[in-house]
C-alpha cells in the first residue's frame, strides 16, 4: 500500500513556486480565503505523489475559478473550453494509453454546460478520474445559480430564492453517474473538517490508483465551500457546507466495483487507411496512382468552395474532389455547410486540400470557387483571394463575376451534361472543369476513380463521356 500520511509539506507534484503573476508574490493562490479549490488541488497531488503518476498525467482544466490548474500541478496541463474537459479528456486518454487523466471540474461546468460530455464519457467508461468540485454556485463569474444551487439559495440569477417550480431541483449528479454501467468506483466527500477531508484523501487516492490499474472511469464529487459566491465569511460557509450542503448531498460511495471489475477491455484497433478506403468503396489508394514526392512536395494548397441548390449534387462533388486528394497522398478534409437554407437558395461544402496537414477545415477565403448557381455567385464572389479562381456554371447563371482581381471561368455544366445525356451529372462537370482548368490534380484518375466508385457500368461510361466532354470545352474556350 503506497505511503498515504504525506499531509505534512509541500506535495513533489506541485510546482516549486506558483507564479500567478510575474512579479508577485511566488507563492500566492489566487484562491479566495476558505475557498475548498486549495484544499482538493492539495489532496489531489499528494495521491499523486503516493502513486507516483504525476510524470504521466495530463490534468485537463477547464473553465471556472479551476482554470489556474496549471500554475500548481506539475504535470502535463491542458485547457479545456468550458464543460468540455471529458472530451478533451477522452482524446488524451485514447491517444496515450500509457498515460493517465485527471479532468478538474467546477458544478457549473460539469453539471451545466458539460452535461452531455461526462454522461457520455462515464458511460463509455473512458479510463479518466474526475474530480467534480460542487460549491453549488457559479464562483467564478460572480455567484450566478448552477443546477446544484439548494432550493431557495440567493445568488445573482435568483434573487428571490432556487424556486424548484421554476428553476428544477437541484442536480445529484454523483447518484445519476453511479446508475450508469461503465463507471467503476463514485463516491461523494466534503472538505469541510478533518474527518472528512480524510476520507475525501481516501477517495482521490482510491479514483487514480483504479485509473492506474486500468479500472476505467471513476468519479469523485467534492463538496466545497465558496466563501464569496456564497457571500458568507469563511467560517460561516464551512457552517453551511457541514450543515446545508451535507444534507442535500449526502456523503458516501454510491459505487464500487473496483474488486469485481477486470481491467478495462481495450476499444478494437482502429482501421487502417487502406481498411478504410475498401470500406468506403473508393478502392485500395496503390492501385489507382502513383504520386511522386515532387508532386506532394509542390503542391499548393487548395481551398475550394463548391456551392449550388440542393439536388445539383455539390456536396457529392466536394467528396469525390477530396477523394481523389486521398489518392494523390494529399491531405484533405471535406466539411458540408448544411444552413437554413431556402428553396432556390445555397447548398455548399469545403474542400480543403494540401500536402501536409490541414489547418483548419474551413474555406473562409476559398482560392477556388465553384459557383452552380446564381444565389451561390452572389453570396460567395467577395470571399475569393484575390488571384483566385471562380468557376460558373453559365448554363443558368447568366450574370458576370464583378471582381477584376480574379479569375473568371465560365463553364456551360449543365448544358454539357445533358448533352453527354446524364443531366444530373453538372456536378462531375464543374470537378473536371477545375481540374481541366487548374492542373491542381491528374484528370485520369479522376476516370479510374469512378471505375471503382461506380458500381453500374453505364454509369461509369457516361460520367466518362462528361468528363471528356468538360476538358474538351473548357481546353477550347476558357484557357
Ligand atoms: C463558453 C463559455 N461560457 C461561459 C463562460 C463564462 N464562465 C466562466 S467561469 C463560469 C462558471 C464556472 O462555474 P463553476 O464550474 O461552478 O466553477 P467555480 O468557478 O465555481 O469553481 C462561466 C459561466 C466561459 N468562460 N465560456
Ligand atoms: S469565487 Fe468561490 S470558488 Fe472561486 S476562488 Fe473564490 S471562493 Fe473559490
Amino acid at each position: 500500500m503506497e505511503n498515504l500520511d504525506n499531509t505534512i509539506g509541500k506535495p513533489q507534484s506541485f510546482y516549486d513556486t506558483f507564479e500567478r503573476k510575474p512579479g508577485k508574490d511566488k507563492q500566492i493562490v489566487h484562491y479566495c480565503p476558505g475557498c475548498g479549490h486549495g484544499r482538493i488541488h492539495k489532496l489531489i497531488a499528494e495521491a499523486l505523489d503516493s502513486l507516483e503518476m504525476a510524470d504521466e498525467t495530463v490534468f485537463v482544466s477547464p473553465v471556472g475559478c479551476s482554470v489556474f490548474g496549471y500554475y500548481y500541478f506539475d504535470t502535463g496541463n491542458i485547457q479545456a473550453a468550458h464543460g468540455r474537459a471529458p472530451a478533451v479528456g477522452t482524446g488524451v486518454a485514447r491517444a496515450n494509453k500509457k498515460g493517465y487523466v485527471i479532468s478538474y471540474q467546477g458544478d457549473g461546468d460539469l453539471a451545466a454546460i458539460g452535461t452531455a460530455e461526462i454522461i457520455h464519457a462515464a458511460n463509455r467508461g473512458e479510463n479518466m478520474t474526475v474530480i467534480f468540485v460542487n460549491n453549488g454556485i457559479y464562483g467564478m463569474t460572480g455567484g450566478q445559480m448552477a443546477p446544484t444551487s439548494l432550493e431557495g439559495q440567493k445568488t445573482a440569477t435568483s434573487p428571490y430564492g432556487r424556486d424548484i417550480a421554476d428553476m428544477g431541483a437541484p442536480i445529484r449528479m454523483s447518484e445519476i453517474i453511479a446508475k450508469l454501467d461503465a463507471p467503476v468506483y463514485v463516491e461523494r466527500v466534503s472538505v469541510s473538517d478533518f474527518k472528512n477531508i480524510n476520507k475525501a484523501k481516501k477517495a482521490i487516492h482510491t479514483a487514480l490508483k483504479a485509473q492506474k490499474d486500468r479500472k476505467g472511469f471513476t468519479f469523485v464529487e467534492v463538496l466545497s465551500a465558496c466563501p464569496e459566491g456564497w457571500k458568507l465569511s469563511p467560517v460561516d460557509a464551512i457552517k453551511r457546507l457541514q450543515d446545508v450542503m451535507e444534507t442535500y448531498y449526502p456523503l458516501g460511495q454510491y459505487k464500487n466495483e473496483l474488486e469485481t471489475r477486470p481491467t478495462k477491455a481495450e476499444p478494437l484497433p482502429r482501421p487502417s487507411d487502406k481498411d478504410i478506403m475498401t470500406a468506403l468503396g473508393v478502392g485500395d489508394k496503390a492501385a489507382i496512382i502513383n504520386v511522386t514526392d515532387t508532386f506532394v512536395k509542390n503542391f499548393k494548397e487548395q481551398r475550394v468552395r463548391i456551392s449550388g441548390f440542393g439536388g445539383q449534387g455539390v456536396l457529392l462533388a466536394g467528396t469525390t474532389l477530396g477523394n481523389l486528394a486521398m489518392h494523390h497522398e494529399l491531405a484533405v478534409t471535406w466539411l458540408p455547410s448544411y444552413g437554413p437554407e431556402m428553396r432556390g437558395g445555397t447548398a455548399n461544402c469545403h474542400v480543403m486540400i494540401n500536402n501536409s496537414v490541414v489547418g483548419t477545415p474551413v474555406v473562409d477565403k476559398p482560392n477556388v470557387l465553384i459557383a452552380m448557381n446564381g444565389p451561390s455567385l452572389d453570396e460567395f464572389e467577395n470571399t475569393v483571394e484575390a488571384g483566385g479562381t471562380i468557376f460558373v456554371n453559365s448554363s443558368i447563371v447568366d450574370k458576370k463575376v464583378k471582381r477584376t482581381d480574379v479569375k473568371a471561368v465560365y463553364v456551360p455544366m449543365t448544358n454539357i451534361a445533358e448533352d453527354a445525356g446524364i443531366k444530373k451529372a453538372a456536378n462531375m462537370v464543374a470537378v473536371a472543369a477545375y481540374l481541366s482548368y487548374s492542373k491542381a490534380m491528374d484528370l485520369n484518375s479522376l476516370i479510374d476513380l469512378l471505375k471503382v466508385n461506380f458500381k453500374k457500368k453505364e454509369l461509369v461510361d457516361a460520367n466518362i463521356k462528361v468528363i471528356h466532354a468538360a476538358k474538351e470545352y473548357v481546353e477550347k474556350n476558357c484557357m
